[in-house]
């Protein structure tokens, strides 16, 4: 996207590398991982403040392996990384002098997971973004303490509040972006009706600190804050309804920290078409796993990716660096992406209604296509037929014998 003088806004530029990358890993781990029972226990199960801190004493993830997690990101065609500094509950799961309820120094673990994730993603190629939970924090007597209220409906407003945001958070997004190298964007979540002001305050901070890092819409609820939207959980929207950069937040499963409950996992395929379906409308993926109490994503999480990654391994030319459908509407079979010069068909399913697949509403002439999937990319069969009324083309093309797993390339 370039403006009237045909150079990227500043915006744009700082936005490149995310909108080019479209698939991200989100990881939700913390000292609820624990429990095996999602993020959200200590509220849920109200567990007071002190049975949760004596929690912190029995969270020892030896097992965890920064270079295996950024492995599997890389297998799953992942770009960037997305993790949680710290959620909710308080807990910051690196070191922080901003407050010693943190893993180094409130765990046996001894360790900073944030230090070494930095380090793997730096030597893979694979940027490290941090989610925060800004406003909500159950640990701090003065921060909110749930969704279902806003700050205004609290005395919180007042000096209280503000003891927790100028120290504890204030504090946490800085050490974030101070002492950890260049972090691709902050994932703010639930912002709790802070206020205009102090949202102009933290975004003014975030820039002077580290000016490329991009930060998402839930840093305020005021409209027009961050770089991109961060859709609702899981949500996908109808196509042409969004006038900004977006993404999905998506669960492999029904929780976002790890949880022992969680029985139906999205298939393979799914994840796929959901993908497919979401970077054909102009957004990006962000994917979560949840590591257990002992520092592994669990491993049909990686199983589940791993088939992702082969998918992109054969179609990543339509995903990665795409712009959205020039249709914005839905298609019976599929979606589509472009390129300059090339549109992407992706058939779900080998999903070829009565043996061909028609395209209408094609500016230019079609002069080949081809399987992504068929490595020898042998020549499919093409009708097309020029409609002047329209100036468009309209484009079939026919099922090849061997009707490719995914996808149809058409140049
Ligand atoms: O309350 C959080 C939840 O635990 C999780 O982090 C999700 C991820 O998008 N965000 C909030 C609910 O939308």
């Amino acid at each position: 996207m370039v403006n009237a003088i045909g150079t990227e806004t500043e915006k744009e530029s700082r936005l490149r590398w995310w909108k080019d990358a479209k698939f991200g890993m989100f990881v939700h781990w913390g000292v609820y991982s624990l429990l095996g029972r999602g993020e959200w226990v200590m509220y849920a199960s109200k567990i007071p403040v002190s049975e949760y801190e004596k929690l912190a004493s029995e969270f020892n993830p030896v097992e965890f392996d920064a270079k295996e997690w950024v492995d599997v990101a890389r297998r799953a065609g992942m770009k960037y990384i997305v993790i949680t500094a710290k959620h909710h509950d308080g807990f910051a799961m690196y070191r922080s002098k901003a407050d010693p309820f943190n893993i180094v120094d409130a765990s046996p673990f001894g360790r900073d997971p944030m230090k070494e994730l930095a380090d793997a993603c730096r030597e893979a190629g694979i940027r490290l973004c941090f989610y925060y939970s800004h406003v909500i924090d159950w640990h701090h007597p003065h921060a909110l303490h749930d969704t279902y209220n806003n700050l205004w409906d609290y005395e919180l407003e007042k000096k209280a509040f503000y003891s927790y945001w100028n120290n504890k958070a204030k504090g946490q997004i800085r050490e974030l972006l101070s002492e950890y190298g260049p972090v691709g964007l902050l994932w703010f979540d639930t912002s709790g009706g802070l206020s205009r002001k102090e949202s102009e305050a933290i975004v003014a901070m975030i820039r002077e600190l580290q000016p490329d890092c991009l930060i998402n819409s839930r840093v305020s609820h005021w409209p027009g804050f961050g770089d991109y939207q961060s859709k609702g959980d899981n949500e996908i929207p109808m196509y042409g309804e969004e006038t900004r950069p977006w993404e999905t937040p998506m669960t492999l499963n029904q929780s976002w920290g790890y949880s022992t409950r969680d029985q139906v996992w999205k298939t393979a395929d799914a994840l796929v078409r959901k993908m497919v379906h979401i970077v054909s409308k102009g957004g990006n993926l962000l994917l979560n796993v949840g590591p257990t109490e002992l520092g592994v994503i669990p491993e049909k999480s990686v199983e589940r990716l791993e088939e992702v990654g082969a998918w992109l391994g054969r179609n990543g030319e339509a995903i990665y660096g795409t712009g959205e459908s020039p249709f914005p509407y839905e298609l019976e079979w599929g979606a589509v992406t472009v390129k300059p010069g090339v549109v992407y068909l992706h058939v779900y399913n080998g999903n070829w209604p009565n043996g061909e697949l028609v395209l209408n509403g094609l500016k230019n002439n079609v002069r080949k296509a081809y399987a992504l999937a068929d490595p020898e990319r042998r020549p499919l069969d093409v009708r097309q037929e020029y409609r002047a009324e329209t100036d468009h083309h309209t484009m079939a093309v026919r099922v090849p014998e061997h009707a490719p797993d995914d996808y149809v390339s058409v140049i």
